[in-house]
């Protein structure tokens, strides 16, 4: 069966996104973007590594969103990144103007696609899209926790000289600084690392993770990561794709699990061809669940302060 994900915005994430896409022969991609010409010279040269990558998935550039009919998927990553000294309130303004307009364009041509929102600030953007939407909780949801659970789990293998695949970890709550990696959830080959890293160092870590976007940002000078980012997202497009069943921590509709109601945020799901097919409350401990609490306040008070319904 032929697949399409739609990419919107095609700046260093989106145009990463899509490239990884077709190489992995998951969907043909169409790249969107405002600006003319920068996603179809993109799509183009994607194209042309086909012979050489060797993959036989289509990808076309383009800046009608219409063109988005018929998408499987739709990765949303349209926007600006935070600049030095923006607030997550001033992004979220700026952000939340082109994630309405698009997304109800979106809506109307592709009304049965899954987005997976990438845009920041994350959980915000993810409850305004499904707000926008109109579609079932379990059809939107937002990349964040994959990223920072692969940055904590490569500093710890890195940490104990293992392979990064054998770190197992779950960092919860929202894609930012208020962050929540799950102590009891992080494993080496299946060994608590609580074990095998005392815990100054293990702090020194989780707060190396919890800065891991704006260590990349400090170093880069202008602009944000895209590599995991990509990555990431692309693992929730091949989980999908593949009704593969996959547990991962997504930003995820909550209606009372874990004592929050009526905001995204991340938490562990299962992701298959119907999207989000469960959420797991799995055991916290009281200052991990307060952290989670804390985390889901912070993006309420993000999203009321947008003032966008
Ligand atoms: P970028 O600046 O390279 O690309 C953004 C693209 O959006 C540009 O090409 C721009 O023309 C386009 N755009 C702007 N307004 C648009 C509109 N109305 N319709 C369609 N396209 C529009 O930025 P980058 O690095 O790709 O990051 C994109 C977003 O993803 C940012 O908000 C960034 O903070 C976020 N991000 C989120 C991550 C996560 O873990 N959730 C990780 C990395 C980035
Ligand atoms: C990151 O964590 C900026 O959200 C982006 O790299």
């Amino acid at each position: 069966m032929k697949r399409k994900v739609s990419v919107i915005g095609a700046g260093f994430v989106g145009t990463m996104t899509a490239q990884k896409i077709v190489e992995k022969n998951l969907a043909d991609v169409t790249l969107l973007d405002i600006v003319e010409g920068l996603p179809q010279g993109k799509a183009l040269d994607i194209m042309q590594s086909a012979p050489v990558e060797g993959f036989d998935r289509q990808i076309t550039g383009s800046n009608d969103f219409a063109e988005t009919e018929h998408s499987d998927i739709v990765v949303f990553t349209a926007g600006f990144p935070r600049a030095p000294g923006m607030s997550r309130e001033e992004l979220a303004l700026k952000n939340g103007g082109i994630v309405k307009s698009v997304v109800e364009t979106v809506a109307r041509h592709a009304p049965a696609c899954i987005i997976i929102m990438v845009t920041n600030p994350l959980d915000v953007m993810t409850h305004l899209a499904w707000k926008t939407s109109g579609f079932p909780a379990e059809k939107v949801m937002g990349m964040g926790g994959i990223l920072d659970s692969a940055r904590y789990r490569a500093f710890l293998a890195e940490e104990l000289n293992v392979s990064a695949g054998n770190i197992e970890t779950m960092v919860l709550g929202s894609h930012g600084d208020t962050m929540v990696p799950v102590d009891t959830h992080t494993t080496a080959g299946g060994i608590p690392v609580s074990r095998l890293i005392g815990r100054d160092r293990l702090d020194a870590i989780i707060e190396r993770t919890k800065n891991g976007g704006a260590e990349i940002v400090n170093l880069l000078k202008s602009g944000s990561a895209w590599h995991a980012p990509s990555s990431s997202a692309v693992a929730m497009v091949e989980a999908i794709l593949g009704d593969s069943k996959r547990i991962f921590p997504v930003s995820a509709y909550l209606t009372g699990q874990y004592g929050i109601e009526d905001m995204h945020i991340g938490v562990p799901v299962k992701l298959g061809a119907s999207g989000i097919e469960e959420i797991y409350e799995i055991t916290l401990s009281n200052k991990e669940l307060e952290g989670l609490k804390q985390s889901a306040g912070a993006v309420s008070k993000t999203f009321e302060g947008l003032k966008i319904s």
